[in-house]
């Protein structure tokens, strides 16, 4: 998963409203609608305004990115949560959002983003949503998914994760990504998943794409009317393929967010205790 950068989240604060009307154009509903139906919630059932949340500065590895708690934090305002950024990082902060009586946390290191719930020890994984989120919004813009032919291009932690969700929505799953030994593996692991060697064919050949691939597209592949979900960072299409694409969901990472924030409050209005929705599969510790 490509490592974001302060370049590259600069304007997510500013964005998260104009995101909202994007939303509503694209697939019919705002933000804050879209991460309850990614649950299978009504948006009623989750009073967002309920919950507090923090957002730790974590230091490993490669270190804090600038602007990356605050983008998080205006994410999880935009749904109606009270969020901050804690004061401190790492333990230090985990320990201030502990006794700030904050309900959900969001922490990532260089290898994972999660949204751990204090009050049910749920939590939500950065890669799943993101999957879940960038699926269920060209379901959204498709009017359906069953029986349809996607092609996920990427497979990477989220390709992967795309293609295990849109074969549980009854998809017909063609992935491709430019070490064709990744997407063979995961022809090999899913039963009727067709890995796709030529990247550049294989676009051309598909309407619908799952793009979870950090490079850019050439518009001259897309077809006229295609409707593409684009998790991939940094954006990759460019006049043509704005012009030939009927929707292009993309966001750099408002959307992923939304859907954490829903699934860690969902699974306490399950009240599954100690779960986590790591990908769909409730981790009970
Ligand atoms: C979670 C993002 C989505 C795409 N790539 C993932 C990424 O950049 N992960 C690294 C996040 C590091 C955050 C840093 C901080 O500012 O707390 N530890």
């Amino acid at each position: 998963m490509t490592r974001l950068t302060e370049e590259l989240i600069k304007d997510v604060p500013s964005k998260v409203n104009s995101l909202d009307e994007e939303l509503i154009e694209k697939i019919g509903m705002d933000m804050r609608e879209f991460a309850c139906y990614s649950m299978g919630v009504k948006k009623k059932d989750i009073v967002f305004e309920d919950y507090s949340v923090a957002i730790v500065p974590v230091t490993s590895g490669q270190g804090v990115i600038g602007g990356f708690s605050a983008s998080v934090a205006a994410a999880a305002e935009s749904l109606g949560m009270h969020s901050f950024v804690t004061r401190s990082c790492d333990v230090m902060g985990i320990s201030e959002a502990f006794s700030s009586a904050a309900d959900i946390i969001f922490m990532a290191d260089d290898d994972r983003f999660i949204a751990l719930n204090t009050r049910t020890r749920s939590f939500a994984d950065n890669i799943w949503a993101t999957a879940k989120g960038y699926v269920t919004a060209l379901s959204l813009a498709d009017g359906g998914l069953k029986g349809k032919r996607v092609l996920v291009i990427g497979a990477g932690r989220v390709g992967s994760e795309a293609v295990r969700i849109l074969m549980k929505e009854g998809a017909s799953v063609e992935v491709t990504d430019i070490i064709p030994r990744r997407a063979e593996d995961l022809q090999r692991r899913h039963k009727g998943v067709k890995a796709r060697p030529n990247v550049d064919d294989a676009i051309s050949d598909n309407r619908l794409i799952l793009n979870a691939s950090p490079g850019l597209i050439s518009g001259k592949l897309i077809q006229k009317g295609a409707v593409i979900s684009s998790p991939g960072v940094p954006y990759a299409f460019d006049e043509e393929g704005e012009k030939r694409a009927k929707v292009i969901i993309h966001d750099v990472l408002s959307l992923g967010v939304a859907v954490m924030a829903a699934a860690s409050v969902s699974l306490s209005l399950f009240n599954i205790p100690a779960a986590g929705v790591v990908a769909e599969r409730l981790v009970i510790e």
